[in-house]
């Protein structure tokens, strides 16, 4: 710790608390992670250590409407307005309810004011000079917020606003460039779509993403939302791949993205969406940033925009954890304590979105066109952290040992990762609902958006632990799973749903979670090549395994009996395909699934996936073969090197045993798409064509 030298004046620091925002609580007490003890915690952190005293304290002000009103919607403002009055006391608890991660009470009215009027007072006395810096320990929280709409504990949206307030009220303040940088583990959502088209604010989120599974889900806080028209490359996003991020992956995304973009675009005032629940404990976020690395993170800021920084309270959900961190950020604005380095390696899988996020913005911040030693900095990293995986108590196979072996969903084929993610389809006219893949859903399945918001439904109030979202959003998803082997005999794929097993199998299916069978079942022929390989299965004995050539070829022709199955169902089934399912005789469940809506959009582009999560399972290869009523049709097979191997014989090629081929055989008839005597006639003459 090093006291700033006599003869520099200590900078002028300002604090901003108002019990009042305390009053914004559940209704009947319930416990919420967004709760008034949050911004108590870190006041009485604060005054313990005595900051009050060196800093200077502000009045929270309610904010004007007219202010509001220049990122929110007349409509949005009267509801907030008008929530807390009593005519709505009975109402309030059902509005509520049919908004996503909202509680109201008497008192969210008056928070909500006050917690952007503050953020407003505090930008503007930063603004003019009068201060160096302020902290706004506010609540209720604003990032997620839109203008038309309350979420994710957020009602108004206090940086947006606060931002407008500065470019639009008060030019003569001389704002004319604002850097927001939203390090809260959540995306930014509210904000980014505020000033998406507006290169004044240059709007930064680094944020929990998991593939579009991490809360608010859908694709919003993908790398390639770059903004649009004139704030075309002014809209950056990173999106971790998954938890336990720590202060290596920030910094170095702070080295290697938003310290150069920051140089070059040289805002004159930085907005902090200041969320503290990346940080170590939280329970929300699972990652690991501490207080030193937040101070860092903070200190690496205050080179820009002559030191003017608004420090905005948003997430944060360990009392503890979160205090010492705001403790930590203020110490660093009084400039009371010089931040060393840091001790924890970065992420192999942080490298990647970084070397992804410059490659996607290094046509408009040319500073990033340059190549980033990547192999030399990918060889000190950490590999991507294991899944959590789950135990069933409905394991069909009994065992006592616990499951360790985990899987690494996160990580397929490192080229596919390298290209540029591909965006899932933003119905414009609804809201901004994502479609999975080019095709529109049935009326009654849902958009992910709307199902992702009953996912969180179902688990407000708990510790979002991702694997009840994943599983919710997915099973409104429908596909068809195409069959072309032993799963075309129906009793047979249903042991795959339902568990258990029919004649000649020789080991049990634990099923799919979800075990509801197949909405419809309709037949197929495609353009590829049908093979049989590998003599011997766990679910067969003696066999021969089916594969289809990824390939399509115009002089072949396989029969394919497909099944509509929720994505849910067909990630279970792929599991299971691969014998990836159990692990010491007990059922795994997915922590995360190995093909999600964004995966999902790369087979649709591709055609032929190999997933490298399943590269030790014989069906690793997924096939997006064409779509039928508007669905994508899927099946999984080998490799393209396997069918290669196939073809050398270094794998071997083998007919099917007579107890498989009467599975084949089943199923084509009992399908009634062949005799008995054309289909054994079809399976010898898949099985006997040279390859
Ligand atoms: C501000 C913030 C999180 C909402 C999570 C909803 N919101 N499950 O951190
Ligand atoms: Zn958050």
């Amino acid at each position: 710790m090093a006291a700033s030298p006599d003869d520099s004046p200590r900078p002028r620091v300002g604090l901003i608390y108002d019990e009042r925002m305390c009053r914004h609580t559940t209704p009947d007490g319930e416990a919420h992670p967004e709760c008034p003890e949050r911004i108590r915690a870190i006041w009485k952190k604060l005054q313990s250590e005595g900051i009050p005293q060196r800093c200077v304290v502000l009045n929270a002000k309610k904010v004007e409407d007219k202010y509001l009103a220049s990122v929110h919607t007349r409509n949005h403002i009267e509801f907030i307005k008008n929530i807390s009055s009593k005519e709505f006391d009975s109402r309030r608890q059902r509005i509520a309810s049919k908004l996503d991660s909202i509680y109201l009470n008497v008192g969210s009215s008056e928070a909500a004011y006050l917690a952007a009027g503050s953020v407003i007072e505090a930008s503007e006395k930063v603004a003019k000079g009068d201060l160096n810096s302020v902290i706004a320990i506010v609540r209720p929280p604003g990032h997620h917020a839109e203008s038309n709409e309350a979420m994710g504990f957020c009602l108004f949206n206090n940086v947006a606003v606060a931002a407008n307030y500065l470019l639009n009220e008060k030019p003569e303040l001389g704002i004319k460039k604002i850097l927001i940088v939203d390090w809260d583990v959540h995306h930014g959502n509210g904000t980014q779509k505020m000033f998406y088209k507006d290169p004044r604010v240059l709007f930064f989120s680094v944020h929990r993403f998991d593939f579009g599974c991490f809360y608010p889900s859908g694709d919003d806080g993908a790398y390639c939302m770059i903004g649009e028209g004139p704030g075309a490359g002014y809209n950056i996003n990173i999106p971790w791949e998954h938890d336990q991020c720590s202060d290596a992956d920030y910094i170095a995304v702070w080295d290697h993205v938003l310290i150069p973009i920051a140089k070059e675009y040289n805002p004159d005032i930085i907005l902090v969406s200041a969320g503290f629940d990346a940080a170590i404990d939280d329970p929300l976020g699972g990652c690991c940033v501490t207080p030193h690395g937040y101070s860092l993170l903070l200190q690496k800021l205050m080179q820009f925009a002559q030191g003017k920084i608004v420090m905005v309270l948003e997430g944060g959900y360990n009392l503890k954890s979160m205090s010492n961190s705001v403790l930590a950020c203020a110490k660093v604005l009084l400039q009371e304590e010089s931040v060393g380095s840091i001790h924890t390696a970065t992420f192999k899988s942080a490298w990647r979105v970084i070397e992804a996020v410059r490659h996607e913005l290094k046509g408009y911040w040319p500073v990033l066109d340059v190549e980033l030693p990547l192999n030399s900095l990918i060889t000190n990293s950490r590999p991507c952290p294991p899944e959590v995986i789950y135990s069933s108590s409905e394991s069909d196979v009994e065992n006592d040992e616990g499951a360790t072996h985990t899987i690494n969903f996160s990580e397929f084929a490192e080229h596919d990762v390298l290209l540029p993610l591909s965006k899932l389809k933003i119905d414009e006219d609804n809201h901004g609902k994502v479609i999975a893949s080019d095709q529109v859903q049935e009326e009654e399945s849902l958009s992910a958006s709307e199902a992702s918001h009953e996912a969180e439904l179902v688990t407000s109030n708990e510790i979002v632990d991702g694997y009840i979202t994943w599983r919710s959003l997915l099973s409104k998803v429908e596909v068809w799973y195409a069959s072309y082997g032993s799963n075309m005999w129906m009793p047979r794929f249903l042991c795959y749903i339902e568990g258990g097993k029919v004649e000649g199998m020789s080991a049990p299916c634990c099923g799919s979670q979800d075990k509801s069978s197949p909405k419809d079942v309709i037949w197929k022929i495609v353009p590829h090549r049908l093979l049989f390989g590998r003599s011997h299965s766990r679910t067969w004995g003696a066999g021969g395994v089916a594969f289809l050539d990824p390939e399509r070829s115009t002089s072949d022709r396989a029969y394919l009996c497909m099944y509509r199955i929720t994505l849910e169902q067909f990630n279970d089934v792929l599991l299971q395909e691969n014998s990836l399912h159990q692990e010491n005789g007990m059922i795994k469940q997915m922590a995360s699934p190995v093909l999600d809506l964004h995966i999902l959009e790369y087979v649709a582009k591709n055609k032929s996936l190999p997933l490298k999560t399943l590269k030790d399972g014989w069906y690793s290869t997924v096939l997006y073969l064409e779509t039928e009523d508007d669905l994508p049709i899927l099946t999984m097979t080998c490799s393209a090197s396997d069918v290669e191997r196939f073809k050398s014989g270094e794998l071997p090629a083998s007919a099917p045993t007579k107890d498989y081929m009467k599975t084949l055989v089943n199923g084509l008839v009992e399908g009634k798409q062949l005799t008995m005597e054309e289909a054994v006639a079809y399976v010898n003459d898949a099985a006997t064509r040279k390859l």
